[in-house]
């Protein structure tokens, strides 16, 4: 099938167009404002490139309007969160499925137009969700789901990832263009968090800084403390000592469940369970984004009753 990607420039996009060579498709065309672009040729010299959007637009169109063998099925989006909801637009007018990066959307009142637009034009809008193919996790929501009744699971989850000081120049750090760390990051494992433990019942915050949020959510069957940092300080010595960026935890009843591991490669993945018609859609991405939606717009509590051990 023929694929088309906006955002080729930029940091993961190469995992998009590995995924597109690793399923035995091809990449027919990409756009992005900046030229440095030549990670095409790995897989694909013979892509056309746009650095004006419009004009990769007209491209798909007339492609569109070709014989058959032309037509671009698929438009991966790799742009900055808050022009996903136009690109998305973009892919389904000119009649091809969109595989969109998280956050689908910052703001979830953005699915609905999104839906309607599925339904108009006959064609899907898939998230990017990748670690809920992680395998240690899918073995976790299966046996969740064989257990009948239990109490509710103590969990603990601890996501710290350095970023240097260009993260707070860069749109990532724009509060209204990537939703802050919570949409931009934190999304991952909310999105877990609901798919594994079901329904957030109620939600604290304790602490909203642009490079660190925690909280304690009261989940169906959960609840959760949770701590998420960009700052290189949160790391905990002993990852520092040994060169490491990250420290990805979640402890489950006091146990510790393999959370950090094998993580590069599940882009491929992502698009293995699209193109076997098993993707995470609008109706799967729409509760992680509520949720943390909702967290952004909470007001910090000054008790650290429940709260997580990084801040209490
Ligand atoms: P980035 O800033 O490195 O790349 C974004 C690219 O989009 C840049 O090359 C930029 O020039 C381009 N761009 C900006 N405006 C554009 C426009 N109007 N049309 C076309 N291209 C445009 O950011 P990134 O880290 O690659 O993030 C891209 C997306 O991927 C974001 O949605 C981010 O949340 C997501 N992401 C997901 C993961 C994951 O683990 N799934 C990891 C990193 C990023
Ligand atoms: N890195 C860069 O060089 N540039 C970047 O833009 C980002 C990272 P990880 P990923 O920060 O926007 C996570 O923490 O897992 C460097 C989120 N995904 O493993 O790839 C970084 O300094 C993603 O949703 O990053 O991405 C490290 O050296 C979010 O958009 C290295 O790359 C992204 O951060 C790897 O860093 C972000 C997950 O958490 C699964």
């Amino acid at each position: 099938m023929n694929f088309g990607l906006i955002g080729a420039a930029g940091y993961i996009a190469p995992k998009h167009i590995k995924a597109i060579h690793e399923t035995g498709n091809s990449l027919v065309a990409a756009a992005d404002p900046h030229d440095c672009v030549g990670r095409l040729d790995s897989f694909f010299p013979e892509a056309r490139f746009f650095t004006e959007i419009e004009r990769f637009d007209r491209y798909l169109e007339k492609r569109r309007r070709g014989p058959e063998e032309e037509q671009v099925q698929y438009v991966s989006v790799c742009s900055p969160n808050y022009l996903h909801d136009a690109h998305v637009r973009l892919a389904l007018r000119v009649k091809a499925h969109a595989i969109c990066e998280k956050p689908l959307v910052i703001s979830p009142w953005n699915l609905d137009a999104l839906e309607e637009l599925e339904a108009e034009h006959g064609r899907k809008v898939f998230s990017v969700l990748q670690l809920r193919l992680l395998p240690s996790l899918l073995k976790l929501r299966e046996d969740l789901q064989a257990q009948v009744a239990r109490e509710r699971a103590d969990i603990c989850l601890t996501y710290i990832t350095r970023r240097g000081c260009w993260y707070d120049s860069s749109w990532k750090g724009a509060f209204e263009k990537s939703g802050g760390v919570a949409l931009n990051i934190g999304i991952h494992f909310f999105d877990l968090l609901h798919w594994l433990f079901g329904e957030a019942e109620s939600s604290k915050v304790h602490l909203n800084a642009p490079r660190k949020m925690a909280g304690v959510l009261e989940m169906n069957r959960a609840r959760v403390r949770w701590f998420l940092s960009t700052d290189a300080d949160d790391l905990p010595e002993d990852v520092v000592k040994q060169g490491g960026y990250a420290h990805r935890s979640m402890t489950f009843d006091g146990q510790e469940i393999e959370f950090s591991g094998g993580f590069t490669d599940l882009h491929t993945r992502v698009y293995e369970e699209i193109l076997a018609g098993r993707g995470t859609g609008i109706t799967e991405a729409r509760p992680s984004i509520d949720l943390a939606h909702s967290i952004n717009n909470s007001e910090v509590e000054h008790s650290l009753r429940d709260a997580h051990p990084f801040v209490s």
